[in-house]
């Protein structure tokens, strides 16, 4: 005890510098690729986030758009915070086939690589949690919150400014040592912790994300229509699929990768080595009909510890019928498809005959 109360006086900048480097480097014996500290200063991206809100482009997100101030401003969401501590995590795991020859073959599901293995927001939030521990141990006891993607946080925004990285014109935050293939996590604080410098942009005059978007879905550089996007349409969106987007969607059946996929940033990406992230039960390459046959216990069980079990069991069958349409014609599609046709949801019933429709021939 004594050590710490020698190693930090409350009075003196030097030790809350010693400490910040502290913090980078626990961070990275806790797994994480990278620790950025920043102030509590969002006035631009708050103006962003508030006309993404009035142009409706949160679609049903209503989580989005119910907090007022809280997301863009980290002293309502936890009075006393003066800084915050913005973790990033690697998750592109070993694939046993490539995510762009699984997106050719669609008769596979493609199921979107931060999906594939366990939950990102019980890992996170463990070493985070374990950080603060740290942190404690040598301060004692002192102000904090543990964030991951749980509550009203503009984490893309505060990682650029804690210098993690860019947010890029598709809006996911890119680094440019390692692509954007990671997570993001928050320690609030209210330790006077040294901030970091933000991070540059570099897009530059490229836009290939927006160009190759399935559904155009980046209205704009830097703004996205959540109500296009197929991350949206097959996690966030609970009722029936806009007829539109069906067809676009291809055979991916949670989230979308495509934007970070054709990103020049995302080709020296690195696989990550935490055994968490790593594909579950073939999950990274399944056959469409074979996940479109389990039962519901079977869903449960294997998805249990995954972020794709909070989407639920109907709207993961009616996400494989609508990929289901959208494979080439064949007995066996079309024999998986009416295995369905009296499901007792109406909303997997509908996107049953939607498929199947495709393969007759009819409303195409
Ligand atoms: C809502 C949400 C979604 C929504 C909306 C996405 C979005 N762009 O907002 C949907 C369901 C579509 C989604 C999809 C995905 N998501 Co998401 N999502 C979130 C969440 C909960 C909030 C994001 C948010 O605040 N949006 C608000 C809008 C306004 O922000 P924005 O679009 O980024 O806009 C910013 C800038 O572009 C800029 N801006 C906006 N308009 C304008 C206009 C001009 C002129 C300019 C110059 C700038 C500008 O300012 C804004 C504020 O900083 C965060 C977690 C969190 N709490 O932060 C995860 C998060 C962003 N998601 C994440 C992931 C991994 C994904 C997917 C890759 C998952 C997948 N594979 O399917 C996709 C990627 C889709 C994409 N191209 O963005 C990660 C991203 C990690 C990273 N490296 O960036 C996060 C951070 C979760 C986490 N903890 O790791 N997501
Ligand atoms: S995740 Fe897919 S649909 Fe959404 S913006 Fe990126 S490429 Fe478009
Ligand atoms: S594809 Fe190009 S424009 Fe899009 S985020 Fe990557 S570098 Fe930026």
């Amino acid at each position: 005890m004594d050590t710490a109360q020698n190693y930090f006086d409350q009075s003196s900048s030097n030790n809350h510098t010693h400490l910040a480097q502290d913090i980078k480097q626990w961070g990275k014996e806790l797994g994480f690729q990278q620790i950025g500290i920043t102030n509590i200063h969002l006035d631009k991206d708050e103006t962003h986030l508030m006309n993404w809100l009035k142009a409706g482009r949160h679609g049903k997100m209503e989580y989005m758009s119910c907090h007022g101030t809280k997301r863009s401003r980290p002293q309502d969401l936890v009075p006393g915070t003066i800084r915050v501590i913005s973790a990033r995590m690697d998750y592109f795991p070993q694939e046993s086939v490539k995510a762009e020859q699984l997106l050719e073959n669609n008769t596979i599901a493609y199921i979107s690589r931060y999906a594939v293995g366990r939950d990102y927001h019980k890992v996170m939030r463990a070493r985070l949690q374990r950080l603060a521990t740290k942190i404690e141990a040598i301060t004692g006891s002192f102000g904090y919150r543990v964030f991951v993607d749980s509550a009203p946080v503009l984490e893309k925004a505060l990682a650029q400014k804690a210098g993690l990285g860019w947010i890029g014109k598709h809006t996911n935050l890119i680094n440019h040592t390692a692509g954007s293939w990671f997570f993001l996590g928050e320690l609030y604080t209210n330790l006077p912790l040294p901030v970091d410098s933000p991070g540059e942009n570099h897009c530059g005059t490229c836009q290939t994300c927006i160009d190759l978007c399935p559904t155009q879905a980046i209205v704009a550089p830097y703004q996205l229509d959540a109500r296009r996007c197929i991350s949206y349409l097959t996690i966030e969106l609970r009722g029936s699929i806009p007829v539109e987007f069906r067809p676009l969607i291809g055979n991916r059946i949670y989230g979308c990768d495509d934007c970070q996929l054709v990103c020049p940033w995302n080709h020296f990406a690195q696989t990550t080595g935490e055994t968490d992230f790593q594909p579950r039960h073939g999950l990274d390459a399944a056959e469409l009909v074979e996940l479109f046959d389990w039962s519901e216990d079977e869903f449960l069980k294997y998805t249990e510890g995954s972020a794709i079990r909070r989407i639920g069991y109907v709207c993961w069958l009616r996400n494989i019928a609508v990929a289901l349409g959208n494979v080439p014609s064949s007995n066996e599609i079309i024999n998986a498809l009416k295995s369905r046709i009296n499901h007792p949801s109406e909303l997997v019933r509908e996107h049953v005959q939607w498929a199947l429709l495709r393969h007759t021939g009819a409303h195409h």
